[in-house]
C-alpha cells in the first residue's frame, strides 16, 4: 500500500485520521467537496464531488487503497442521501474498479443495524436493520463492497463504525465508542492484511458494554488498545436521569431510531 486516498478527508473522522495515517503510507491523497481548513503545505488535496462520476474516476487513478469516508454522516433528506451516499458510493467503487484499486475500506455505521435492541449482542452476519435513510445507505454501501469484492476482486472491508471521538460522550457511546487509534488499527487490517476478500468488522474499541460480537475482527488480528470502561464512571454520573424517549433507549441506534417514528412501539417490542 503506497498511495492511499481518503474521501471525506475534511470531516471529523477524516481530520482525525490524516495525521495518524500520514506516517504509515508513502502518499496520502485527500479528497472532499470542501478543502480541510487546516490543510498542510505537504498534503495533497483534490476537491471532488462524489456525485460526479468522471471526477471520481480521475481521483482513483494511480491509487492503491481507499478509505471511503465521504458522504453524509448523519440523517438527511432522501435526495441528499441518494446523491451523497448512494450515487457517491457507487461512483467511488466504479472509479476504483476502472483504476485497478486493490483495497477499499468502506466506512459503514452502527446505524446499518441500529434497530437491534440493546439487550442483544449481534455478530457481523445479522440481517440489516437500518434505523434511518442514512443507515439504509450504509447497507447499500456494504452490499456494493461485497459485489465489487466477489465480482471484481477488490479487497473490501466494511467497518461498522460506532462513534469516533477522544472519549465516549454518553451512556450509549460507552457501548459503541471507537478511539481514532483503534480505527487506524482496523483500517490497517483492511488495507494491508494479505488475503482480504470481503470482511465486515465492528468499529468499536475494547468496550465492556459493547452490543457487538467482534470475533471476526479479532480473528483478523484486531487488538483494540482503548477501553470505554475507563470513562464509565464519569459518563454515567453526567447522564440525565429522566430520559423520555423509550424507542431511542430500547435500540442500539438511539435517537436515529426514534426520529420520524410512527410505529406502535409496544406491539413491535412484544412481537420481536
Ligand atoms: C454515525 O454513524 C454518525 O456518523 C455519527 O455522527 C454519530 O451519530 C454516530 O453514528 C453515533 O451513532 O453515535
Amino acid at each position: 500500500m503506497e498511495r492511499v486516498l481518503i474521501t471525506g478527508a475534511a470531516g471529523d473522522i477524516g481530520s482525525r485520521l490524516r495525521p495518524l495515517l500520514k506516517p504509515v503510507y508513502r502518499e496520502l491523497v485527500l479528497s472532499d467537496r470542501v478543502r480541510p481548513a487546516d490543510l498542510g503545505a505537504d498534503e495533497t488535496f483534490i476537491p471532488t464531488d462524489l456525485a460526479d462520476a468522471t471526477a471520481v474516476e480521475g481521483l482513483c487513478r494511480g491509487i492503491d487503497g481507499i478509505v471511503h469516508l465521504g458522504g453524509k454522516s448523519i440523517e438527511g433528506t432522501w435526495d441528499e442521501i441518494l446523491q451523497s451516499n448512494i450515487v457517491g458510493a457507487y461512483n467511488l467503487f466504479e472509479g476504483a474498479r476502472k483504476a485497478g484499486v486493490k483495497r477499499i475500506i468502506f466506512a459503514t455505521s452502527n446505524h446499518a443495524v441500529g434497530f437491534y435492541p440493546r439487550t442483544t449482542t449481534i455478530p457481523t452476519e445479522v440481517i440489516p436493520r437500518p434505523d434511518s435513510r442514512y443507515g439504509l445507505s450504509k447497507v447499500f454501501g456494504e452490499g456494493l463492497g461485497a459485489l465489487y469484492a466477489y465480482k471484481h476482486g477488490i479487497g473490501v472491508t466494511s467497518i461498522r463504525i460506532g462513534n469516533v471521538g477522544d472519549r465516549p460522550i454518553d451512556a450509549r457511546r460507552l457501548a459503541i465508542w471507537l478511539s481514532p487509534e483503534d480505527l487506524v488499527r482496523l483500517i490497517r487490517i483492511g488495507l494491508e492484511r494479505p488475503g482480504i476478500v470481503y470482511e465486515v468488522m465492528y468499529g468499536v474499541s475494547d468496550n465492556a458494554r459493547a452490543w457487538y460480537d467482534n470475533s471476526r475482527a479479532a480473528a483478523l488480528g484486531y487488538a483494540p488498545q482503548d477501553r470505554s470502561e475507563d470513562y464509565a464512571e464519569a459518563v454515567l454520573a453526567a447522564e440525565p436521569k429522566d430520559r423520555k424517549d423509550p424507542v431511542a433507549e430500547n435500540y442500539q441506534g438511539g435517537p436515529f431510531c426514534s426520529a420520524e417514528y410512527s410505529a406502535d412501539f409496544e406491539t413491535i417490542k412484544r412481537n420481536n
